[in-house]
């Protein structure tokens, strides 16, 4: 008994440093996250709110369809939103106001009423 406890408390030991090791994302996740889906057609939520100066990770799906994000303005790059797979939208504000954002992908019959709101306060 005292043999297969020896044996195996190198796995606990193992065990310990890889879950301490996943806490980690915690603290890269320190700043806010808002989570959207895409579907057709529109953007759940479809208003947000960010603040100047404060970096915001979107984290974008689709339960429906291909979408896609993409603003000069807040400086998000085009991004592709495919169902089912989280892309990860890393955008600080740099000015206050309200910004319309289209779906920048043909999606369909109601793609031009496909909007997201994004509200920057100050
Ligand atoms: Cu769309």
């Amino acid at each position: 008994m005292n043999r297969i406890l020896s044996n195996i408390a190198p796995v606990f030991a193992l065990i310990g440093i890889l879950s301490a090791g996943s806490s980690m994302p915690a603290v890269a996740a320190a700043h806010p996250s808002i989570d959207i889906v895409a579907s057709n057609w529109k953007f759940t939520p479809d208003t947000i709110e960010l603040h100047v100066g404060q970096p915001t990770t979107l984290r974008v799906t689709s339960s429906e369809g291909v979408h896609g994000l993409k603003s000069d303005e807040l400086g998000i790059a085009q991004t592709t939103i495919m169902p089912g797979q989280y892309s990860k939208v890393d955008v600080t504000p740099s000015k206050a106001g309200t910004y319309v954002l289209h779906c920048s992908i043909v999606c369909g019959a109601g793609h031009s009423n496909m909007i997201l709101t994004v509200h920057v306060l100050p």
